[in-house]
């Protein structure tokens, strides 16, 4: 438990219709006194209008709340104070609860409090910093699984069994005329072995990187095909320059766009082609790079025009990558037919047709983003590592070994899984762990 009391701004710094100052800890209640006039006396988890006084005089007329432990944040004694918004009447706020002798809080201070005190694991915590920097639906949608318990309870359930599988090779080692080895052995190794692969089907960091992060969708091309004219299509302004001079794009332009709560970065890229011209091949080495580092390439054909090598060479280069082919300027008199292709959208930049289609194409290649069980790296990680020690248990079951060197690995992924939620953590990476969060939170 912790003694002391902390104070900060729990709402961004800066003007606004509200401002919060949050009181954490045993003096909450006798600084909020000392500081808030109510019009009558506190009640907990109501919140009272009242005036907020300090060295005697009226700082602002506001509203505040005292929250008895231990049904808060941090199950301690929480007082939070709404003030009008802007930056003065809560720093003179601070100011007055910092000499009364609270100590500003460090950063994810309350939530470290509420982790310390038993009231969310360490799984929950990081979920609440990952629901404050998601900025889109996708990334939040994960977040608040994970708030709710969801990875808390998978790793749970991996541990309830990891204890079944322990306790099995316990007996077989206390009571080897009534269970065998070779009988223990037959039933844990299947059974760490299908643990191992629950945890690890359990991780996607592909989906998980695409949910917090985005998908990067590369436009790729000939010179003049239309690329640039897609990308301010699909971005709904004009971001690159477009004109009928082939090469007209060298350095990567980007733009992001929200497409079914799914953040999506477009590069448009120089027109691939051998240019002697050294600006323009620094363009293209550019974006050979991108479109190998794509989640999805999006190969564009002009549809007004015979296909040429360089096209067929593209179509090559681009077959065995996440790609849609792209056949634009279907305003003009097609010269391409579309069931020479494989799957391929047909889309005009300059009318809009079939950008709703190629914008749900690209949408699909982030489909199920962010739903496995785990999405957090640390997460991933540790699961991993359980399930590393689990083939090897079932490995030495397999192989006849003694039980009891299975019981060391099988120990080892319970330790690990420990970690996720917080029951085996040291101080450091506690430390590492909250200091990523904002003040105030
Ligand atoms: N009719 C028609 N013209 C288009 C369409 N898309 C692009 N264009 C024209 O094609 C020419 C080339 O367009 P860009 O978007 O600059 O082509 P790009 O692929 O980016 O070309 P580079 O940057 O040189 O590689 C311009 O004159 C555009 O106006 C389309 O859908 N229909
Ligand atoms: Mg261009």
């Amino acid at each position: 438990m912790t003694s002391d009391t902390i104070a900060a701004l729990a709402t961004a710094p800066g003007e606004g219709g509200i401002a919060i100052v949050r009181v954490s800890g045993p003096d909450a209640p006798a600084l909020l006194r000392a500081l808030f006039r109510p019009e009558r006396d506190f009640e907990s988890h109501r919140l009272y209008y009242g005036h907020l006084c300090a060295d005697g005089e009226t700082v602002d007329e506001c509203m505040a709340v005292l929250m008895r432990a231990p049904r808060t944040y941090t199950r301690e004694d929480v007082a939070e104070i709404h003030l009008h918004g802007g930056v003065w009447a809560a720093r003179q706020t601070l100011d007055a609860l910092y000499r009364l002798g609270a100590r500003a809080a460090e950063p994810g201070e309350f939530t470290r409090r509420a982790f310390l005190n038993g009231r969310i694991d360490l799984s929950r915590a990081e979920a609440v910093m990952s629901l404050i920097s998601a900025d889109s639906s996708r990334a939040a949608r994960a977040a608040v699984r994970q708030l709710d318990g969801g990875v808390s309870a998978f790793i749970r359930a991996a541990q309830a069994e990891l204890i079944a599988l322990l306790s099995g090779a316990a007996a077989a080692i206390d009571y080897p005329e009534e269970i065998s080895f070779e009988e223990a052995a037959g039933d844990i190794g299947p059974r760490a072995e299908a643990l191992a692969q629950r945890l690890e089907s359990a991780c996607d960091e592909r989906g998980a990187r695409i949910a917090e992060q985005g998908i990067e969708a590369v436009l790729c091309g000939r010179p003049n095909v239309g690329k640039s004219s897609l990308l301010n299509a699909l971005a709904r302004q004009e971001r690159a320059i477009v004109t009928s001079i082939p090469g007209t794009t060298r350095d990567i332009i980007r733009a992001d766009v929200m497409i079914d709560g799914l953040r999506v970065h477009f590069s448009d890229t120089a027109g691939l082609r051998d240019s002697q011209d050294a600006i323009e091949q620094i363009g293209v080495d550019r974006a050979r790079r991108a479109i190998a580092g794509a989640d999805v390439v999006l190969t564009v054909l002009n549809a007004g025009e015979e296909e040429t090598d360089e096209d067929r060479e593209l179509l090559r280069d681009t077959q065995d990558l996440p790609r849609i082919i792209v056949l634009n300027q279907c305003d003009r008199p097609m010269a391409l037919r579309p069931a020479d292709f494989d799957r391929p959208v047909v889309v005009s930049a300059a009318t809009g047709e079939g950008i709703a289609e190629l914008e749900k194409r690209v949408a699909a290649f982030g489909a199920g983003a962010g739903e496995s069980a785990l999405t957090q790296q640390r997460h991933m990680a540790l699961a991993r590592e359980a399930a590393g020690a689990l083939r090897s248990a079932a490995r030495i079951c397999r192989e006849g070994e003694d039980v009891s060197l299975a019981v060391i690995d099988l120990q080892a992924a319970l330790g690990t899984l420990g970690r996720v939620t917080g029951e085996q953590v040291d101080e450091k990476l506690i430390d590492d762990i909250f200091s990523r969060f904002c003040v105030g939170k």
